[in-house]
């Protein structure tokens, strides 16, 4: 069995353009237009390329998109005066910090110092401990675009085993609770999984659905996947050989029902989910 491909650009594109026309009547009944502030600290190849993605995004969906970028060497203090500017400043609704940021920051003071009203990356704690009560404000982007992506796919998720391979804060936990949640998205059967499981490639064969975010290029192979599966690739890894996912994406195709590319799988939905969270946070403000 070959897996059919699940195009997560195609469905980026869709909620795209879902948004486009939700700002432009909010922009038409309130002469106000979503503002994101994008901060870049330092020059990662890597984090360039999301934040130009994003911020192209938001320009295509008639979002306004600032970008403030600080060098390598800012202080954490520094940082966190732009953050207290930016809560300030009324033009500007959703705020990102992204990441990693340099070794000299403490990443979780600053996460913790964005408006939790402007927090459109949900990464503060107030918005994870919403997130996690079932009371969300905002949905952290990436795994909002996954559970997306089985919904307008119509990929059964209610009573379905769903293995999360990985426990970051950004995507493995909130993953695993969003889809173990009452209600629609939600209602599955949730096993995460880590670099300390035992017996990993035994869980990941009972997934109906198998979520891979674990930071390793080409970690899951053919043998860890139940035929017929639902496979998701988180990652996105800079080889040799060009971007490819946490899946062994040759293999696993071979096996798996149906299964995400790298690039143009996952990725993109994070960028359309960003632009949603911005205009939920304009709202919010308004
Ligand atoms: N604060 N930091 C914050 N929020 C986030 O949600 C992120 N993340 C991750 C890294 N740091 C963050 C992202 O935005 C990863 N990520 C992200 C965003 C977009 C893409 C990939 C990762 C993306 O556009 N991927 C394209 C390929 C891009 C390329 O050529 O490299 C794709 O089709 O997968």
């Amino acid at each position: 069995m070959t897996a059919a491909i699940l195009d997560g650009k195609a469905v980026a594109d869709q909620i795209r353009s879902e948004i486009a026309e939700q700002t432009a009547q909010f922009v038409a009944a309130k002469g106000i237009t979503p503002c994101l502030a994008a901060v870049l600290v330092g020059d990662d190849p890597a984090s360039q390329v999301y934040v130009r993605n994003k911020q192209r995004a938001c320009e295509n969906s008639g979002i306004t998109s600032r970008l403030h970028r600080l060098s390598a060497g800012t202080c954490q203090d520094e940082l966190l005066a732009l953050i207290d500017e930016l809560n300030r400043d009324q033009a500007v609704h959703g705020i990102l910090v992204q990441l990693p940021l340099p070794p000299q920051i403490d990443e979780s003071r600053v996460l913790q110092a964005v408006s939790p009203l402007k927090d459109v990356d949900a990464f503060h704690p107030e918005n994870v401990g919403r997130m996690v009560q079932g009371r969300p404000r905002f949905l952290p982007c990436t795994p909002h675009g996954v559970q997306q992506l089985l919904l307008r796919k119509n990929i059964p998720i209610a009573g379905s085993h769903v293995v999360v391979l990985g426990r970051s804060d950004i995507v493995g936990k909130p993953m695993a609770i969003m889809l173990m949640q009452r209600g629609a998205g939600g209602d599955a059967t949730v096993t995460v999984c880590h670099s300390r499981t035992r017996d990993l490639p035994g869980l990941t064969r009972q997934a109906d659905i198998l979520v891979v975010a674990i930071g390793r290029a080409r970690f899951v192979t053919a043998d860890m996947v139940k035929p017929g599966a639902v496979v998701i690739d988180v990652g996105i890894n800079r080889t040799e050989s060009g971007l490819v996912g946490d899946v062994d994406f040759e293999g696993v195709r071979e096996v798996a029902g149906q299964i995400t590319p790298v690039p143009g799988g996952v990725g993109p939905l994070t960028i359309a989910m960003l632009l949603h969270n911005t205009l939920a946070a304009a709202r919010l403000q308004t």
